[in-house]
């Protein structure tokens, strides 16, 4: 009886952790509020495999309003009023855009409890195709509200300036292409890429800046549709997620010889940071402290 009564402790007390901290978390560098965090117990890209369901919280589907099984780019919650994607997937004025969190299937309304939130407005940067090519495809969705942070969405960890990952593994997720111009998947997709010098970028592409992450892996590549979605970075000081870039272009998908670019968000961290201060004042990234 006394083991049953310290078992049935140890659970709970093991439930109550998971639910304050969300999922993983808890490495030795801590950070200002929860981010990052995954549910792996709950639960194409290229050669990727599907996610368990809302495995990545910080996870937004971009989407014309009133389509919302139609999700044409993705993004990355930041605030709880931010979402950041690439400024290429801006449709323009006159298109009322909503994002879609929580999604997992897109063509199921059973296995998750999706929110849907109207943007109020989108931001491209000022630089965005100013040179005839790809460098500053970076964008900021205003929400019109709040979105309620929970087990399911949550925001990533922001990443400091100057940072350097060349040589890791990153984990980039999308609804986009399984294959070029192919068909998109209903299940969100991951797949884990090498982040390589940017010289490896420029050999191929024209304008490649150090505003961008190149990522290259056989066989395996972000595709149409998975554009402005996370590219993130286990951060091993934090062992949570941070949005390290956006899936901004490539030759193909998964072309032998053809990287991928996104854009480094960590270059571009000062105008997402003054965008969401003149936006919404008051809302916070998460950041390491
Ligand atoms: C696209 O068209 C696209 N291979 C995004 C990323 C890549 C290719 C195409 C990367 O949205």
């Amino acid at each position: 009886m006394k083991t049953l009564a310290a078992i049935l402790l140890f659970v709970a007390l093991a439930y109550a952790n998971d639910s304050s901290e969300w999922g993983q978390g808890g490495g030795r560098t801590s950070t200002n509020c929860t981010c990052g965090y995954t549910n792996k117990e709950a639960g194409r890209i290229v050669g990727g495999r599907n996610t368990g369901v809302n495995e990545y919280p910080l996870i937004a589907g971009i989407t014309y309003r009133g389509r919302p099984s139609f999700i044409f780019c993705g993004g990355t919650i930041i605030t709880e009023r931010h979402v950041v994607t690439a400024a290429h997937c801006n449709p323009g004025p006159g298109k009322a855009l909503d994002v879609v969190l929580a999604e997992h299937d897109t063509q199921s309304s059973r296995e998750s409890k999706t929110t849907i939130i109207a943007v109020q407005s989108m931001i491209n940067h000022e630089q965005y195709n100013q040179r005839g090519n790809t460098e500053n495809d970076v964008a900021l969705l205003v929400l019109a509200s709040k979105i309620p942070f929970q087990r399911t969405i949550g925001p990533a960890c922001f990443p400091k300036a100057n940072l350097n990952i060349v040589g890791s593994k990153v984990r980039v997720i999308g609804w986009g292409a399984l294959y070029s111009n192919g068909p998109q998947p209903n299940i969100l997709q991951k797949v884990d890429l090498d982040v390589k010098p940017i010289s490896d970028c420029s050999k191929v592409y024209p304008g490649i800046t150090a505003g961008q992450l190149c990522t290259y892996t056989l066989k395996k590549d972000a595709c149409q549709g998975d554009s402005g979605g996370p590219v993130i970075w286990l951060d091993p000081a934090t062992n949570r997620y941070t949005v390290v870039g956006i899936v901004s272009y490539g030759y193909g998908c998964a072309q032998p010889g053809a990287p991928g670019v996104n854009t480094a968000v960590s270059a571009y961290r000062d105008w997402i940071l003054n965008k969401i201060t003149q936006t919404v004042p008051g809302v916070a990234t998460c950041q390491n402290k």
